[in-house]
């Protein structure tokens, strides 16, 4: 026994004076703390861990590629970062404890006495910690259920009859169309197989250096256009090459813009359509290079970023002072939030409403977006405003990211809406002929002038009337037809009834291209675009003549013995090929051009919004997704 009464001091009990008893205690309950921590650093520690711990605490880290760099970083479990967990298990057992809260007191005094209750109360915690982001996480389930996806559908996709009309003339169009397609593929796959674009009349591939190296852009923008042709051979060989051939591991500097609208659209809109893993693999495993893009200061990406293991960026060399550009870092939204829907990683999600919240926080001049951001300091670079090149598919992004939600993100409804008024009350102008047409502004000045980029606003405007203000819904379709209607004149008015890259509204000239360098036309999409929105929202017979005559001046003019090519100057009958036939042909114009002659219930409005690259994306109907009651009503074809 070590203790021992001490002369001259008072004794009580076991002979100790209740201070001495005082420190002994004290000593006995440092000395178990010591042991019971010292349990730890035994080689042997993980097992009593588990005890103490969540599983996903004691995993090792699965996902990302390493730590080269913080955006890779935060591929790694959330819970690393301090952030929800994405998936695992704590999140989904926390759930159970949450959702089921008559959990008998028996089984609590059970759970108690084998030492369960302490794991239960980590879990706890960590649910409480990240509450801020659980909505974007730990209410998903583990993994993406396609099933329940279809189920949550509210028409087929590719509609009763894959959309074929009963009208007869409507149907030979469609046909037509489609022979179109198989023919610009048909060419594609003889003569550049794998490369990004058909060159048609040298009959040879196409790189170029937007992708960083990816190949095959002609092949993922065709995939969704392909499918719901019913082209299955072609579709087939286009799938097989994705499987096999599609190498995600390039070192080349690509447009982040780009590469997300046409690729991971792409992947994302076959995935949708087909239930397909391996898209979803491919996609997920793309999206994580891009992430790199957006280690700036201000988390606005830059536009250019090598999809290599440094993953650097950069701002284009043409743009103003080391800016990014609005139509590019204000265009990944639809698609981030869908990579971070089938990843279950909110990662995605949270960088791109980053840009939201720096582009709200800016202050707007006069309420409008110019096109050039520091992602340095977050302040505009100019004061060049166009819903044309630059600017374009930021607002059309606002609208949809809103009808993508369901209708529940209200931010991003707020933004159109204010942008909208914005551009009406200084860009949008009449012309002495009475053409609507939308401006550009410089600092206050206007250029009246419309890109033909521009005219996909048509349909941006026609699809976002229905949920503004009740008083300005006939308005805002009025709006959309007379934009159509201008469009439609700058194709009327030139030679071969295709429009120019851009018209102009001044020295004379009314929706025609007054300048030389103005009058090519590249197979662009954006007017046809909007006939198809509107041929939706009003069935005006009008939308599908026009349609018709773009198709009747494609054949005619572009057209030739291997493909589809551009022309350089749309005023004149003397052909000028360009030998490009662009990706963007594949996915939006002949896509577009096939739907207006189709149904609606193909691709209905209803569950689907595309991309800028007409790449359809699913509706996220949130409360559908996540009812844990299981799915019996699977839309069948
Ligand atoms: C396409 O790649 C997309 O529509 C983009 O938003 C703008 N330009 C082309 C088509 O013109």
């Amino acid at each position: 026994m070590v203790f021992r009464k001490l002369p001259g001091v008072s004794a009580s009990g076991m002979g100790l004076r209740l201070s001495q008893k005082f420190v002994f205690l004290l000593f006995l309950s440092g000395l178990v703390t010591l042991c019971f921590g010292a349990l730890f650093f035994l080689p042997d520690s993980v097992r009593l861990k588990r005890i103490f711990l969540s599983k996903t605490e004691t995993q090792p880290v699965t996902v990302g590629s390493g730590s080269e760099n913080d955006a890779r970083e935060h591929m790694k479990r959330p819970k690393e970062q301090g952030m929800t967990p994405a998936k695992g298990e704590s999140s989904t057992k926390l759930k159970s404890l949450i959702r089921k809260p008559s959990v008998s007191h028996e089984a609590t005094e059970e759970r108690l006495a084998s030492g369960k209750a302490q794991e239960d109360l980590t879990l706890l915690r960590l649910i409480t910690e990240s509450a801020s982001v659980k909505a974007s996480s730990s209410d998903h389930p583990d993994t993406f259920s396609y099933n329940k996806f279809k189920g949550c559908l509210l028409k087929p996709p590719l509609g009763r009859d894959g959309g074929q009309t009963s009208d007869p003339t409507t149907n030979e169009r469609r046909e037509k169309v489609k022979e179109m397609m198989k023919f610009a593929w048909d060419n594609y796959k003889r003569y550049a197989w794998g490369k990004n674009e058909l060159r048609p009349l040298t009959k040879n591939g196409h790189i170029g250096n937007m992708f960083g190296g990816l190949r095959g852009a002609s092949i993922i923008d065709s995939l969704d256009t392909l499918y719901i042709m019913g082209l299955m051979e072609e579709y087939n060989d286009a799938k097989e090459w994705v499987q096999t051939s599609l190498d995600l591991n390039s070192n080349g500097e690509a447009s982040l813009f780009e590469v997300n609208i046409r690729y991971v659209g792409g992947l994302l809109s076959a995935y949708y359509l087909t239930g397909e893993e391996f898209y979803k693999k491919k996609v997920v495993e793309l999206g994580e290079k891009l992430l790199p893009a957006f280690n700036t200061p201000t988390g606005i990406p830059r536009g250019v970023i090598n999809l290599g293991s440094s993953g650097t960026s950069w701002s284009w060399g043409w743009a103003s002072a080391g800016s990014s550009i609005l139509a590019e870092f204000g265009t990944l939204h639809l698609e981030f939030v869908h990579l971070s829907e089938l990843s279950r990683n909110p990662i995605y999600t949270e960088k791109v409403m980053n840009i939201r919240k720096v582009l709200n926080k800016i202050e707007k001049p006069h309420g409008l977006y110019p096109n050039f951001l520091s992602p340095v300091s977050g302040n505009w670079v100019q004061h060049h405003v166009s819903i044309g090149g630059l600017g374009d598919s930021f607002y059309e992004y606002l609208i949809k990211s809103y009808l993508m939600s369901d209708k529940s993100d209200d931010d991003a409804k707020k933004m159109y809406y204010g942008a909208l008024e914005a551009i009406e009350a200084n860009l949008v102008q009449k012309s002495p002929g009475g053409l609507t047409y939308m401006a550009e502004w410089r600092g206050g000045i206007l250029d009246h002038k419309m890109g033909h980029l521009a005219c996909f606003s048509g349909g941006m405007i026609g699809i976002g009337a229905d949920d503004g203000e009740p008083e300005k819904r006939q308005h805002y379709l009025d709006l959309a037809a007379e934009i159509t209607h201008t469009c439609h004149e700058s194709y009327t008015r030139s030679a071969t009834k295709l429009g120019p890259e851009a018209f102009r509204f001044d020295s004379g000239g009314e929706a025609t291209a007054t300048r030389l360098n103005d009058r090519y036309y590249i197979l662009r999409p954006e007017v046809i675009e909007s006939y198809m929105y509107m041929w939706r929202l009003t069935h005006d017979p009008k939308y599908r003549e026009w349609g018709w005559e773009a198709v009747q001046a494609l054949e005619q003019h572009c057209r030739v013995e291997s493909g589809f090519s551009g022309i350089r100057d749309v005023y004149t009958l003397t052909a000028s090929h360009d030998n490009m036939q662009q990706s963007f042909f594949l996915s939006e114009t002949l896509k577009y051009l096939y739907l207006l002659f189709s149904d609606d219930d193909l691709l209905s409005l209803e569950d689907w919004v595309f991309n800028t690259e007409a790449h359809p994306l699913p509706i996220i109907r949130r409360s559908c997704l996540e009812d844990p009651a299981p799915q019996d009503k699977t839309v069948s074809e």
